[in-house]
């Protein structure tokens, strides 16, 4: 346990749990023998002793809020709970100075009042002056929740200044102390203002500087404006076409996120909020360069992973174009990985993997896939380029082709 050595060295006196179920099963807590049982079986689960019986009171027999109070003495403290009707849901504060596992309180609540969702603020009550490392819970940190399903996950403390469910996705922006803003869908992070610009650089750069013309882009998903700004630094490029299915995620990136969504103001540039799919059907022979910057290959964002996706950008490509997709991390992701480039090699000639350091992604890095129906990548990474770069130069795009031996295999 996270806190047993504070507790052994005396720095650390005790801890308040507050806990906070949403949504829990009406019945539960309405009935003053579940909630007894709920603070016996709780005492026994955490091997805390109880002193006295359980006490429970009746309390605002109002219209807005009534429901049980309890109270318990235990060890060195007390439990203190709160049910309320009206919402289903209770809250509920453990105090004691025995060391004991607050997240272990919350799951048994969760689980004993059938609660949908729930919270945790911990408190600890310790020698004046001494700062104890910081836990996370869920009330000021984010976590990648695509990763906790896992068992791993990128935590990141921040506060959220954005949320909005869109038709196709929840959208999230959080103010971090560590990484400046985040953007956020469907609780796996897109992009910090404090990497996103090697993200940005190696999905387009690589494929800028190998193309020797490319004048006609299109960009599928990236409406946060991140690829869009890295490819207006290539003064070849005469038509950028940004065909993103969610308007939701440019808005809130023009109010939130300026830093790319500078990205989004080129004269060059035309966003079409469609479906990429249908956008597609529609386009042949057309583009030197296609850019999926997609989410990752779960929910609405797996299409873009398909047989069926590849063939039509095949098709809107022009003899000698190319594509490059955002191609999930090779660390955490091989099997994926693997099934997805025999995908794309049954349709382009020409395949290889590449990636970039990114901190704030699972590993630290993403892959890039880089189909091609003429040209090789690394025969190329010396033009000159307008504007500032921060992360891609011609070294590196030589390097970022290299691959560790286990991924060699699978590519
Ligand atoms: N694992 C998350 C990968 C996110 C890729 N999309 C980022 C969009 C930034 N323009």
């Amino acid at each position: 346990m996270q806190f047993a050595d504070e507790f052994k060295k005396g720095r650390m006196w005790g801890m308040l749990s507050s806990i906070d179920l949403f949504e829990c099963n009406p019945k539960k807590i309405r009935s003053e023998q579940d909630i007894k049982e709920y603070v016996k079986e709780l005492c026994k689960k955490i091997d805390m002793k109880r002193f006295g019986e359980t006490v429970t009171v009746r309390f605002g027999e109002d219209e807005r809020v009534s429901g049980y109070s309890m109270t318990q003495l235990i060890e060195t403290s007390l439990i203190s709970g709160h049910f309320a009707e009206q919402t289903n849901t209770a809250y509920i504060d453990v105090f004691s100075c025995k060391q004991y596992n607050p997240k272990e309180v919350e799951k048994f609540s969760k689980k004993f009042f059938e609660a949908k969702k729930s919270e945790i603020n911990i408190t600890y009550r310790k020698m004046p002056g001494k700062n104890l490392p910081e836990i996370p819970n869920s009330a000021n940190w984010f976590f990648e929740t695509l990763e906790t399903e896992k068992g791993r996950s990128v935590g990141i403390k921040g506060k959220k200044i954005y949320s909005n469910q869109s038709p196709f996705q929840n959208i999230e922006v959080y103010k971090t102390k560590p990484f400046g803003r985040m953007l956020a869908l469907d609780g796996t992070i897109q992009l910090t203002e404090f990497d996103e610009f090697a993200y940005h650089e190696m999905i387009v750069h690589p494929a800028l500087t190998t193309h020797p013309k490319p004048e006609k882009i299109l960009i599928i998903g990236g409406a946060d404006g991140g690829t869009a700004r890295e490819i207006e630094k290539h003064k070849q490029v005469k038509e950028i076409h940004l065909c993103d299915l969610d308007k939701e995620v440019g808005n809130a990136s023009k109010k939130f996120l300026p830093f790319v969504a500078k990205g989004l103001k080129d004269k060059r540039l035309t966003v079409f909020n469609e479906d990429g799919f249908k956008f597609l059907k529609n386009k042949k022979n057309y583009y030197d360069i296609i850019i999926v910057d997609s989410t990752d290959p779960v929910g609405p964002g797996k299409i873009l992973f398909s047989s069926k996706f590849y063939k039509l950008v095949f098709n809107a490509l022009k003899k000698d174009g190319l594509m490059v997709n955002q191609f999930e991390t090779f660390y955490y992701m091989k099997k994926t990985i693997k099934g997805i480039t025999k995908t794309i090699k049954k349709i382009f000639p020409k395949f290889w993997y590449y990636y970039a350091l990114v901190p704030t992604y699972p590993s630290g890095s993403i892959g890039f896939g880089f189909a091609s129906k003429k040209y090789n990548p690394l025969n190329a990474g010396t033009k000159k380029l307008k504007g500032n770069l921060k992360y891609y130069s011609k070294e590196i795009h030589k390097a970022a082709f290299v691959l560790p031996k286990f991924m060699e295999k699978v590519i």
